[in-house]
Parts: C-alpha cells; sequence; structure tokens
C-alpha cells in the first residue's frame, strides 16, 4: 500500500499521532509528509513509557528510517521548527531526516502578534484559534503577498515581500487595531538568521513524493487538525484556515488524487473540541467533566482544556463521506471503561425533524440536538486487551455498532496512549 492518508475525523486530538507512530513502526514507511497546518497542532506520541509532542514536525520524526517531509501546503514558523528540533534532541531522540518545501509559508512572529490581536478584538465572538499566527499567514498566501521558504535566501527578494506583506497589515494594524506598525527590516533580520540552518533542509518535496511513489514506496500523509476545522467542511468559520481533509492532501503535497491508497480516519470513543463552536453532543455535567479527566482532555499546544462529549455518528458519516475514507481507526475506548450506560449521537433533530445526514448549512447546524442510543457498559479496564477476542461482549458491541453507524469498517480499536495497547481488527 503505497499512499495512506491519516486524518482526523471529528474536531482534532483523535491521536493522529499514536495512528501515525504506530504505522510508521509497524509497515515500513518511507517518508512521513505533513500537508496542511503549521504549529498549532499538537501530537502525542508514547513509546515505551515516555511521552513525546509534535506540533509542526511530523509525528514520524521519532522514528528512525523514516524521511520526514514538510509539504508545500503547510505554514511553517522556522523558530517553532528549530525550538521542537532542539527539545526533542535534549529529551535523547535521534529525529528522522527532515526536508522542507521550498514552497510552504513562512509564519513571521507577527502573524502570530496579529492572531492574537484579531482574537483579543473579536471579544466573545473569537474562534478561539491557539495564536500561532495560522490564520494571518494562510491569508497572506490567498492574498498572493505571503512569504514562501525559498524566499529567505536571497534578501532582496525577501524585503520586496516583506514590504508587501506589510503594507496592508501596518495599516490594519495602526489604524484598526491601534497598534504600533511593524518594522520591514526586522522581519527580514528574523527570517534572515534561520537562513543557514535551513538551508540543507529545502526540497522540491512534490518532485520527491511522486518519486518515491513511482518506486513503489510507502508514504504517510499525516494530518493535523480535522475534518470539522476544515475551513471548507468545517463548521466555518469555527475553523482552522486549512484543509485537513483528504482533498488537502493532494493539493498541500503535490500528488494527484488517484495515487492515493487508503484514507484512515482517526477517531475516538467519544468527542471532543478545542476553541469555540457548535458541538451538539457537549455535555455541561458531571459526565463531560469525567471525560475530560479520564481521557487526559487538555491542549498539547496551548494547555486548553477540551470540551468533551458523546459519540457523534453524523459527524462520522460526514467524514466518510468528504474524506472518501477507506477505514477508521478507533481510539479511546478504554476511556470509557467506568460507564454503565454509553450514549451514542445516531441522528440530530433539528427544529422538530429527524435529520440523519450533516445538515446542509451552519444555521440547521447549531440548532441539531442529538438523538441519541444507548449501549451497556462494560465496566471492567480493558488497556491491557490485546485481540478483539479479549475485550468485554459489551465492548466488543460498542465497537461493532460504531462501526456500523459511521460507514466505514475499523481497522484498529486504541485501548491506551501507549504505541502497544492497540488491537487490530480488521
Ligand atoms: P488556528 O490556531 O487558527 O488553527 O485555530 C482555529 C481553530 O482550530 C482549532 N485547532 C485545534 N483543535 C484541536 N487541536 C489542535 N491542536 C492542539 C492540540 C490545540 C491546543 O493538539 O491540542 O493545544 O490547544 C488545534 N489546532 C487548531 C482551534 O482550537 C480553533 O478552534
Ligand atoms: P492528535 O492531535 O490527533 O495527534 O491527538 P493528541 O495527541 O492531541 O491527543 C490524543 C491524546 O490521546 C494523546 O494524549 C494520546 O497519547 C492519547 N491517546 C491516543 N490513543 C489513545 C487511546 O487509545 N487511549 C488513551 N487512553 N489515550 C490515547
Ligand atoms: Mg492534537
Amino acid at each position: 500500500m503505497p499512499a495512506i492518508i491519516i486524518l482526523g475525523a471529528q474536531w482534532g486530538d483523535e491521536g493522529k499521532g499514536k495512528a501515525t507512530d504506530l504505522l510508521a513502526t509497524t509497515d515500513d514507511i518511507d517518508l512521513v509528509v505533513r500537508t496542511s497546518g503549521g504549529h498549532n497542532a499538537g501530537h502525542t506520541i508514547v513509546v515505551d513509557g515516555k511521552k513525546f509532542a509534535t506540533h509542526l514536525l511530523p509525528s514520524g520524526i521519532i522514528t528512525k528510517g523514516a524521511t520526514c517531509v514538510i509539504g508545500n501546503g503547510v505554514v511553517v514558523s522556522p523558530e517553532a521548527l528549530f525550538r521542537e528540533l532542539d527539545l526533542l534532541h535534549e529529551q535523547g531522540v535521534e529525529t528522522a531526516e527532515l526536508l522542507v518545501s521550498a514552497n510552504a509559508h513562512v509564519i513571521a512572529s507577527y502573524h502570530s502578534t496579529i492572531d492574537k490581536v484579531t482574537e483579543r478584538f473579536l471579544g466573545n465572538k473569537k474562534i478561539g484559534t491557539t495564536g500561532r499566527g495560522i490564520g494571518p499567514a494562510y491569508a497572506d498566501k490567498v492574498n498572493r503577498v505571503g512569504i514562501r521558504i525559498a524566499d529567505i535566501f536571497d534578501e532582496k527578494i525577501l524585503t520586496q515581500k516583506v514590504e508587501a506583506a506589510l503594507e496592508t497589515r501596518n495599516h490594519l494594524l495602526s489604524k484598526v487595531y491601534n497598534r504600533r506598525a511593524i518594522e520591514v527590516g526586522a522581519v527580514v533580520e528574523e527570517l534572515t538568521s534561520y537562513a543557514e540552518r535551513l538551508r540543507p533542509m529545502v526540497a522540491d518535496t512534490s518532485l520527491l513524493i511522486n518519486e518515491a511513489l513511482d518506486a513503489d514506496k510507502t508514504v504517510l500523509f499525516e494530518g493535523a487538525q480535522a475534518t470539522m476545522l476544515d475551513v471548507d467542511h468545517g463548521t466555518y468559520p469555527f475553523v482552522t484556515s486549512s484543509n485537513p481533509v483528504a482533498g488537502g492532501v493532494c493539493v498541500g503535497g503535490g500528488i494527484g488524487p488517484t495515487r492515493i491508497d487508503r484514507v484512515v480516519g482517526v477517531i475516538k470513543a467519544y468527542t471532543t473540541r478545542v476553541g469555540s463552536g457548535p458541538f451538539p453532543t457537549e455535555l455541561f455535567d458531571a459526565d463531560g467533566e469525567a471525560l475530560q479527566r479520564i481521557g487526559g482532555e487538555i491542549g498539547v499546544s496551548t494547555g486548553r482544556t477540551r470540551r468533551c462529549g458523546w459519540y457523534d455518528a453524523v459527524i462520522a458519516r460526514y467524514a466518510t463521506r468528504v474524506n472518501g475514507l477507506t477505514e477508521f481507526f478507533l481510539t479511546k475506548l478504554d476511556v470509557l471503561d467506568s460507564w454503565e450506560r454509553i450514549p451514542v449521537c445516531v441522528a440530530y433533530e433539528i427544529d422538530g425533524q429527524r435529520v440523519e445526514e450533516m445538515p446542509m448549512t451552519q444555521t440547521e447546524f447549531h440548532h441539531a440536538t442529538p438523538v441519541y442510543e444507548y449501549f451497556d457498559g462494560w465496566q471492567t479496564d480493558i488497556s491491557g486487551c490485546r485481540t478483539f477476542e479479549e475485550l468485554p461482549a459489551n465492548a466488543q458491541a460498542y465497537v461493532k455498532a460504531l462501526e456500523k453507524l459511521s460507514g466505514a469498517p475499523f481497522w484498529g480499536v486504541g485501548v491506551g496512549p501507549g504505541r502497544e495497547q492497540t488491537i487490530v481488527v480488521n
């Protein structure tokens, strides 16, 4: 299976890092590629009880042997990139080889300033961004005033581009937000300071990925954020500014859709969300608090508490549809160990009507209330189970029911954060 996509089927933090690490370790992966987002992502990998976090770097960075690639669709903060690499080295990790697309867009410190200032300006209408400058960097890209990695190596071109980018930004900062203008020279100096360390990593990553696929090598595309945070298919405007869906992998990696063999949607046995926006199965009671506590639902990048709710099969079916999922990887089943009865949202009720599919408009989605079916819990510790048959009968029935409701087969089930705490079903 040469090209595999791993992506988030809900609102992020489903355990994509663990799924990537698992495949990278067991499937002889040659390349692990990031194609969207930036250091807003937070992936946790637990190996032999030791915890590692990646943000901008692909999770494959901790697996020796694989080459890691940051594709053209990613927004790259060189500062975050080197901070992350240095931290992993301090932790004694022998990192994999890393290549960065010459065409990836750059996040400079002013993007993060604009992100935070804009959020403050929005007040209670804020998106709840990570404050990492992701939205402003993608806005510059689409506005055709972005700075790309290749620009860092030519000071004359870089200066012209920074001037163009800051023209509108400074107008907004001084006239609307009453802030001091950002100086062109300071941004140029900031970015050129990374040139020397960055240079050996820069590559034509689209060519590299396509050549690897031509040579029948295995390429793993590691998703960041998730389907419901997609700028086109998510809960707009409460989304990130990129396309974390499967289609985004083609654009952000520079490959055609015919090259993809498997699309794996990672999905939790319940649902979480960080930041603002609608969330039909969200819980505001003791169950919500218990999911948050038992699941350790805290943002890996910002330390924010994640909102928690029950499994939403409407979202699962939607993720199957917009990504063309070939399979799911179900994570965190063990978090549900203590419940006597587990609700699952099988449909919505919107203005008195039962709705089986994701509604067409955001207004309808804001009005959606969950229709629940209830499943018996197993009330026993499943973290030591390694085969499907070892799971208690009620846990097996829960997994089988979710699979039937979600629209694609379940390939694996996670019963703990460790690499080995996984059950392969199919
Ligand atoms: P942004 O910063 O512009 O991408 O924010 C826009 C929305 O996207 C959400 N978002 C995320 N949601 C879940 N996990 C993410 N990564 C970190 C993690 C988040 C953290 O793994 O825990 O540490 O807080 C992530 N990145 C972006 C964000 O919450 C906004 O709703
Ligand atoms: P990502 O952004 O999708 O990579 O996910 P995060 O790393 O942000 O959040 C997922 C969290 O769940 C991490 O702390 C993982 O270590 C943890 N995790 C992953 N799979 C499982 C599982 O099956 N069970 C439990 N209990 N934790 C898991
Ligand atoms: Mg995460």
